[in-house]
């Protein structure tokens, strides 16, 4: 069965900037999905029966195949939803499309943002969130740390809105790359930051970053969130499921794609078949997907797995951003 015949189901917590990214994709494309509800802090039994130990939100399933991270997600749906008149194209596949990304994964926006989160919102004072969210990235989130790094990370914000003001949006253009009528692929990856933060009450000063010092930024943020609200709003409230139901789903379900090759000129020596671990190394780090591989090119690694239900699941990661390492024999010991 084709990708685009079965159920999507995302699992996510709504207020996940990354999760964000991908509904905002699949609305802007039309795309129906379902979604899985889940706690905003470790553990989640419903992801760890689907059969992945990938602890970030958010991640898809499709039948038996799951996939990590928003970047190798909205490849994914790039490919298995091509351009047509009932989910038309919002990308155009430009070099400032993906440089956007990297801007603002890799380019450390995300992590800055998250050092401007107040130190006084309640999240920060639950221990087990705090713990969690050391756990999840390495550092402290405790007050002393957040209120430490905060005027840094102003300093850095400020220059990304400054880029957005004067170098991106600087000619009064509507949307960054509008594909048709509305926001294309790349105001997703440039707006997802500075909307959250927008919305995020005490994290940007005003007279520092507000509307008075970039205008352009602010109305065309406002703009996204309006555009992207009202096709939720006409898209109605996605089907939620439980996770029970979900696992069913995924379980009676067919792979989303064929099982791939291993890339025997990768530098890694790795071969089909053998046992490997997979996990990120920006952050979500302590948490290995053990699997047999089933596919390595220079952008995806894939595992074979064992779901809840005894049924073999394919995780899918992307190669960036995340290590791949074969497991030694005397390892399993
Ligand atoms: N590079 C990943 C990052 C995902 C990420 O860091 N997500 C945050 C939520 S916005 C997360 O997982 N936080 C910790 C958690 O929820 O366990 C992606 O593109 O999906």
């Amino acid at each position: 069965m084709a990708a685009q015949d079965q159920e999507i189901i995302l699992y996510h917590y709504t207020f996940s900037p990354f999760a964000r990214r991908i509904v905002w994709y699949l609305n802007l494309r039309k795309i129906p999905y379902t979604q899985c509800l889940q706690p905003p802090t470790m553990p989640r039994p419903d992801i760890t029966a689907l059969g992945t130990s990938y602890r970030r939100i958010p991640l898809l399933s499709i039948g038996r195949s799951i996939y990590n991270d928003t970047r190798l997600i909205l490849l994914k749906l790039e490919a298995f939803y091509p351009p047509s008149p009932a989910h038309p194209s919002i990308s155009s596949s430009s070099a400032l499309e993906k440089l956007l990304e990297t801007w603002a994964i890799d380019g450390g926006l995300f992590a800055r943002a998250g050092q401007l989160i107040p130190s006084d919102m309640s999240l920060l004072n639950d221990e087990k969130f705090l713990k969690d969210r050391q756990d999840y990235t390495g550092r402290s989130w405790g007050r002393e740390a957040q209120e430490k790094g905060r005027p840094e990370a102003l300093v850095e914000m400020r220059r990304a809105f400054g880029f957005l003001e004067e170098v991106v949006l600087g000619d009064g253009r509507v949307w960054v790359e509008g594909v048709g009528e509305g926001p294309g692929l790349a105001d997703i990856e440039a707006v997802w930051v500075p909307l959250w933060l927008r919305d995020l009450k005490g994290a940007l000063p005003a007279g520092y970053i507000c509307a008075n010092t970039f205008p352009k930024t602010f109305a065309w943020i406002e703009r996204f969130h309006q555009h992207t609200r009202g096709l939720a709003q006409k898209a109605g409230k996605p089907k939620t499921i439980k996770g029970a139901e979900a696992l069913r789903i995924s379980s009676d379900g067919e792979f989303a794609e064929a099982e791939g090759e291993v890339d025997g000129n990768d530098p890694l020596g790795l071969k089909k078949g053998q046992e490997v671990e997979v996990w990120p190394v920006d952050s979500g780090f302590s948490y290995k997907d053990r699997g047999r591989l089933v596919g390595l090119d220079g952008n995806e690694v894939v595992v074979e797995k064992v779901n809840g239900e005894g049924k073999s699941v394919r995780v899918h990661a992307p190669r960036h951003g995340f290590r791949v390492r074969g497991v030694k024999e005397d390892a399993k010991l």
